[in-house]
């Protein structure tokens, strides 16, 4: 018996499956089972569309294929590693949850999900999480700066609350029908704001005071999770930091939507905004037009990729 069904599950050797009937089946990967080519931590993702078979009547269902995908959010596993994680598969919306404080969220890493997210056009909603904690003028400063740069660039943008309840029927308009992966750092609410959306669920949540500790995650594996008014969400485990996969050097303007129409402009056709002269791209962050922090997050992936090249300035 052969039958094709979705990934809801993985623990990095098991996968829980929904097959057409509804049922969920629990199945390892066949041992020759071919993925595409790059070498990837998880070679079946949440939101895969894969094809188990069943084999000697057993119980044990095996993955034997799997569908090409739609498309897909993929970072590398850590610095120097030459190991991908996929994020998940198939997505409609990735939501990045970000928290400026308890944990602090860097825009470096924002712009590195962002680029990602680009290349596979997949929308982002940044979700600036714990607004009740941001009583600092510096804080509300900083939320008010980056909601207004990120909004102008076209992305969506929601300032939440979960524990407050804040904004919550905001994110239930968004992901109303859509199959949304969030993700961000760890503590940062992402298994919080699911079981605000799904109350009837079992969902682990972190302890606040414990974050201090060497980052310990709470969700340990990814989980979609069907929500009430229809539409899926995918709580994923927290991650440090977003390796860029596969990037040409030259690609990565394409993928930063300002720099990419403000660089038309530039002298010339192959400029890579770093030192060359009549560069529209560094101009306009001259006068503000690009935001600077936009402009360090690309220079840090320019620069990062490749150690051999060094800043010009
Ligand atoms: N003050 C405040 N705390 C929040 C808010 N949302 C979540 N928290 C707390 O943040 C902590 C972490 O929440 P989780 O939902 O476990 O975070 P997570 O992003 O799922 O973390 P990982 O599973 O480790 O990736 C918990 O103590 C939550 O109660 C919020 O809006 N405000
Ligand atoms: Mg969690
Ligand atoms: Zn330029």
């Amino acid at each position: 018996m052969r039958s094709r069904g979705l990934v809801v599950k993985s623990t990095g050797k098991e996968y829980e499956i929904v097959v057409a009937d509804g049922t969920k089946k629990t199945a390892v990967i066949k041992g020759n089972l071919r993925t595409k080519t790059f070498k990837s931590t998880n070679p079946i993702a949440i939101g895969d569309f894969v094809w188990i078979e069943f084999e000697n009547n057993d119980n044990q269902a095996f993955i034997t294929a799997i569908d090409d995908r739609k498309n897909f959010i993929i970072r590398k596993s850590a610095k120097l590693s030459k190991q991908y994680q996929i994020l998940a598969a198939n997505i409609d919306m990735a939501l990045l949850m970000v928290t400026l404080d308890n944990p602090r969220t860097s825009t470096t890493f924002i712009d590195r999900f962002l680029t990602t997210a680009e290349a596979y056009r997949v929308p982002v909603t940044l979700l600036f999480n714990k607004i009740d904690l941001y009583n600092s003028e510096v804080l509300q400063d900083e939320l008010f700066f980056l909601k207004s740069m990120y909004k102008s660039l076209g992305y969506g943008v929601v300032e939440l609350s979960v524990t407050e309840k804040i904004n919550i029927d905001e994110v239930r308009k968004i992901t109303k029908s859509k199959v949304s992966l969030i993700s961000g750092h760890s503590g940062t609410g992402k298994s919080s704001l699911i079981k605000e959306l799904i109350p009837d669920i079992e969902i682990e949540i972190g302890n606040l005071s414990e974050y201090h500790r060497v980052g310990q995650n709470t969700t340990s594996f990814s989980q979609m999770y069907e929500l009430p008014q229809g539409g899926y969400l995918i709580d994923t485990p927290g991650i440090k930091g977003f390796g860029l996969f596969d990037f040409e050097k030259s690609e990565i303007s394409h993928f930063f939507r300002e720099i990419f129409e403000i660089g038309k402009q530039c002298e010339f056709n192959d400029c890579t905004h770093t030192h060359e002269r009549n560069c529209a791209v560094k101009k306009a962050v001259e006068e503000g037009v690009i935001s600077i922090t936009r402009y360090e997050s690309y220079l840090d992936i320019y620069f990062d990729e490749n150690e051999k090249y060094r800043k010009p300035y």
